[in-house]
């Protein structure tokens, strides 16, 4: 059984078994997609990143229906004392307005704690669900994402979340990299730009899916449907 995407039907193997999937969902914090959160403060069109909200809930009821699925969410966020923050990280954020660590309205931006850092209710964790703490664009980096999947048996990732240039795409490069099986989920995703959102499903979809392959929420939950 497989999923209609693009550029191939995934998974590549036809191997479509419960035990050895994860759906990942990264960053739906509020500082990615609520008011007076990071992406809030650096001006950006909240609509942009929060329309994915209502396909991951779906995507995740369905999920969470089939025993053995592993559900994973990331968090993007640095210890209050910044000693994980680095410099450069911390002077691009200054520049253009959200110092990370700096107070605003949804608490210190991107800090480990702060109401900004939570995930959003709508998408909230349930208990056994995995929460990874990175302080990187990549979920691998920092973090035993790694370790937990390997430990798992999980070969297959479904990714899912925001920003689809930034840390959907890190994430899912360095997936690939490891030998996992990617999936991204195109409505399940969003970047600060539009164009920035095409293009990196595009760039999946190059030398006959050279990170994995793309499918709308849709041709997926028809398919977990039946298994
Ligand atoms: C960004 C993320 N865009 N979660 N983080 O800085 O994609």
């Amino acid at each position: 059984m497989n999923i209609e995407a693009v550029p191939y039907a995934w998974p590549y193997d036809n191997e479509l078994i419960p035990a050895q999937m994860a759906l990942l969902i990264i960053d739906m914090q509020i500082d990615f997609c609520g008011k007076g959160g990071y992406v809030d403060r650096m001006g950006y069109d909240l609509s942009l990143t929060a329309r994915t909200i209502g396909p991951i809930k779906r995507l995740l009821a369905e999920v969470r229906a089939i025993p053995g699925f592993t559900v994973i969410h990331t968090r993007e966020g640095h210890r209050p004392d910044l000693s994980d923050l680095p410099a450069n990280k911390r002077w691009r954020s200054k520049q253009i307005g959200a110092e990370i660590g700096s107070s605003g309205p949804a608490g210190r931006i991107l800090i480990r704690g702060e109401p900004g850092w939570q995930i959003i209710d709508e998408l909230a964790p349930m208990d056994g669900e995995v929460i990874i703490d990175k302080p990187g664009k990549g979920s691998f980096y920092a973090t035993d994402l790694d370790l937990i999947l390997r430990t798992k048996g999980i070969t297959h990732l479904i990714l899912t979340g925001i920003t689809t240039d930034v840390c959907v795409h890190t994430t899912m490069r360095d997936a690939n990299d490891r030998g996992y099986e990617c999936l991204l989920v195109s409505d399940c995703t969003g970047a600060t730009d539009p164009g920035n959102h095409e293009a990196a499903l595009k760039m999946i979809t190059m030398q006959g899916g050279v990170f994995g392959a793309v499918a709308h929420s849709e041709q997926l939950i028809d398919v977990l449907k039946r298994l």
